[in-house]
């Protein structure tokens, strides 16, 4: 096979990496390989295994190509094919019926980063539903705990360069699974360890980063906020602090200091299960190693004192003053930093003329179950669903299966593949990949801002989300000009946001370069001299709000429920699975077919390796094949996510135990704060 042509893409699954792809083009105009591009600073030429192999899935013959009617019961997957007319008059249709009979917030969108695009992620889509006063979705499924803990850390939400990674002498990766969900951090890592720093992992699970590490520090689940406390505990008792930076750039280090004093290295070794002498060790040297960088990830914040654990977490390099430092602080979340113009792309006032004539209601999606069964005022009548698989990914999945098989609920789905999701809809929709549309692309793991441009066609009659809001503004005779919009149109409106990081970068920048470093020095130390986003502008330690409270669900929580649940489950990513994205490859079904029980726990219920396991608890159950290893503690159960459900044998992942309690702020969901029973299956 000649290579005719080598065309530039972005990928756009949910990753920090947003990596720059290259795409070899045969003479045939198909795509023969998939590279990462040389020239970006942080793609590096190499991508992750799952994606390497992504034109498996563009070419896969599971492709949806045209639209589809149910024609079996709901969940059972049984479609015929419709033309796009038929299917655009049907949802034009219902969705005038829901709005009239029951007012417009009886519609729901649901979405989240099955695409990062900004445009295919929430563009006309927004537009479409505010528009139409349908109830707007607050997209709380991943992250929304940790940036509300970070906000009230450091005000302005940025973070640590990954290139800045290289000159670090202490890394911590505190509930972030690098080597799985982050993989282009690592070589700078490879490249610190070099010249000799360390790297250690703070982790319920030893997972491959953790085995890589120079130390790992086996957690307790959601106690990670008891082991910052204290941490603190030893740095300001041993004078450690950087007093200079904390009398220049933090408010409340006296108030902290005395606050801290109960947090004993015994009280938190008992909470975390760590031993004493191991946090004084740790705190002692992250406060007198320069640069130390902390690599937080959203491990930490999926558990029911979420926020909080970030917050604390977050405080720790203001008061060592590893802000100073080129690869010191700390990084969450880089995507802070863009800055777009999202009122434009959005177009948020479009609510005051729809026929609601005001703001809609907000419905949270770690809530779906809740939404689908319980919501009266109106009731969800219509579900429009894309870039999501929530049959899969959503909590609780007991109760969201229950909302997701009313007969009266009219459920449109927007995919690429048949998923447990799409088996429930009315209308399915056949919908493009990042390699068949324009986009315009942020990073959460860097600070470079990039374009796509279609490189391959798309199948069948697969369109675009954008194109398909378009369409149906159009069918419900939305006449705005804004639904007339194109994606560059929309990609110029994004870039004016009159923001200095986006000074010079224009559509046409974008074009001629694909990736351009948001315009901010290099390297670029957000609190160096401090300017934290904060009343004072400084970091502002709060001390009087700072504490510790243990999950409902985890071994010091709710003792009447852990007395029947005993088992800490959490379910983190499988290294070469997106989610629920990539979970129809053999592999990643057969390891999230799997759970890990430490030695003592498996003995204790006779459970052999190999053996199937139930696990259960009041929500539901599933069965999965036991792995018996120390690399979780005791009392800790692991589950790789996510599967798809209809996947499994029995039907049931993880997901059937998870619970729909939210986290202590930003209305996260706990996916990893879940007490559940195991018992062997005979
Ligand atoms: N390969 C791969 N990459 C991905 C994804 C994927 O599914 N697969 N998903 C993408 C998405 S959507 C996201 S949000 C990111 C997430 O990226 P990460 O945050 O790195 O991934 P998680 O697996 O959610 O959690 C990270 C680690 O936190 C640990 N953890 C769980 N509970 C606790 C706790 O209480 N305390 C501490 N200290 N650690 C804890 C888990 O065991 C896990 O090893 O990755 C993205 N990248
Ligand atoms: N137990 C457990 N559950 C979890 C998690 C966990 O760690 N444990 N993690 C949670 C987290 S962090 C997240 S972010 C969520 C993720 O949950 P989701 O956001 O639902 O992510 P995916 O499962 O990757 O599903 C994305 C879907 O979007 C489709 N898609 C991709 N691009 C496009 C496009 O351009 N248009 C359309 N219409 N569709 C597209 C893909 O085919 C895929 O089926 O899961 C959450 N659920
Ligand atoms: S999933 Fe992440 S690491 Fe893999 S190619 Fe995409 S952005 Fe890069
Ligand atoms: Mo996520």
């Amino acid at each position: 096979m000649t290579v005719s042509r080598t065309l530039h893409s972005v990928c756009a699954l949910d990753c920090p990496d947003g990596c720059a792809l290259l795409i070899d083009i045969d003479e045939h105009g198909r795509g023969s390989k998939l590279r990462g591009n040389p020239d970006h600073p942080v793609t590096r030429g190499f991508l992750c295994g799952k994606v390497a192999r992504y034109l498996d899935h563009e070419y896969s013959s599971a492709r949806l190509l045209y639209p589809l009617r149910r024609i079996g019961a709901k969940g059972e997957g049984r479609f015929a094919r419709i033309s796009w007319d038929e299917a655009l008059d049907e949802i034009a249709q219902r969705l005038h019926s829901a709005a009239n009979e029951f007012g417009p917030e009886s519609i729901l969108p649901y979405s989240y980063a099955g695409t990062m695009g900004v445009l295919n992620f929430g563009g006309m889509d927004r537009r479409f539903f505010h528009r139409l006063g349908a109830s707007r979705l607050d997209r709380t499924i991943c992250s929304t705990a940790g940036m509300v803990g970070m906000n009230d850390a450091v005000g302005y939400r940025y973070a640590v360069e990954p290139e800045q990674f290289r000159n670090a002498r202490l890394i911590i990766a505190w509930g972030a699974n690098i080597m799985g969900t982050n993989v282009h951090l690592w070589p700078f890592i490879v490249e610190a360890r070099r010249n000799g720093a360390k790297f250690y992992t703070i982790d319920p699970f030893q997972n491959r980063t953790g085995k890589l590490s120079d130390r790992h520090y086996s957690i307790n689940p959601g106690t990670d906020a008891a082991l910052a406390l204290s941490m603190m505990h030893v740095i300001t008792r041993d004078g450690l602090e950087d007093r200079d930076y904390v009398q220049r750039h933090t408010l409340g280090f006296a108030e902290l200091k005395e606050r801290v004093r109960e947090w004993t290295p015994d009280r938190a070794a008992q909470l975390t299960g760590l031993s004493a002498q191991d946090i004084v060790d740790l705190a002692r040297e992250y406060a007198t190693t320069r640069p130390a960088a902390i690599r937080l990830n959203y491990g930490v914040q999926r558990s029911e004192r979420g926020a909080m654990s970030v917050r604390t977490i977050a405080l720790l390099p203001a008061l060592t003053g590893a802000w100073r430092d080129a690869g010191g602080g700390i990084q969450l979340s880089t995507s802070y930093a863009f800055h777009l113009n999202a009122n434009a792309v959005e177009k948020p006032e479009l609510q005051f003329q729809s026929r609601l004539g005001r703001e809609s209601r907000i419905v949270n999606m770690a809530l779906l179950g809740e939404a689908l069964t319980t919501l009266s005022d109106p009731p969800v009548k219509a579900l429009v669903v894309y870039n999501s698989n929530p049959a899969a990914i959503a909590p609780d999945q007991n109760q969201v299966r229950r909302g997701l098989r009313r007969d009266d609920l009219f459920t449109v789905v927007l995919e690429q593949i048949q998923t447990d999701t799409a088996d429930f809809a009315d209308i399915v929709l056949p919908a493009t990949t990042f390699l068949e549309h324009t986009d315009l692309y942020k990073g959460y793991g860097h600070y470079y801002l990039q374009l796509a441009r279609p490189v391959l066609p798309a199948p069948g009659e697969a369109r675009s989300n954008q194109d398909v809001f378009r369409s149906l503004a159009a069918r419900m005779g939305l006449s705005d000009t804004c639904f007339t919009d194109t994606d560059d149109d929309m990609i110029r409106a994004a870039l004016a946001s009159g923001h200095p990081f986006l000074s010079g970068i224009t559509l046409e920048k974008l074009e001629q370069n694909h990736f351009v470093r948001l315009n901010m020095p290099a390297p670029f130390l957000p609190f160096a001299e401090g300017g934290f986003g904060t009343p004072s502008g400084k970091c502002e330690f709060h001390a009087e709000t700072l504490d510790y409270q243990p999950p409902v669900e985890s071994r010091h929580g709710d003792q009447s429920l852990k007395s029947r649940f005993p088992l800490e489950l959490i379910s983190p990513k499988n290294d070469d699975n997106m989610n629920s994205t990539f979970a129809s490859r053999a592999e990643n079904n057969a390891l999230t077919d799997t759970v890990t029980l430490h030695p003592t726990d498996a003995a204790a219920r006779g459970i052999r390796p190999d053996d199937r396991v139930r696990l259960f608890n009041e929500r539901g159950e599933c069965s999965l094949r036991a792995v018996v290893a120390a690399t979780v503690g005791q009392g800790v159960v692991c589950a790789r996510s996510t599967r798809w459900p209809k996947l499994a044998g029995d039907g049931q992942t993880v997901n059937m135990l998870t619970s729909q309690r939210l986290t202590d702020k930003g209305g996260g969901p706990s996916f990893y704060s879940c007490l559940v029973q195991a018992e062997k299956i005979s």
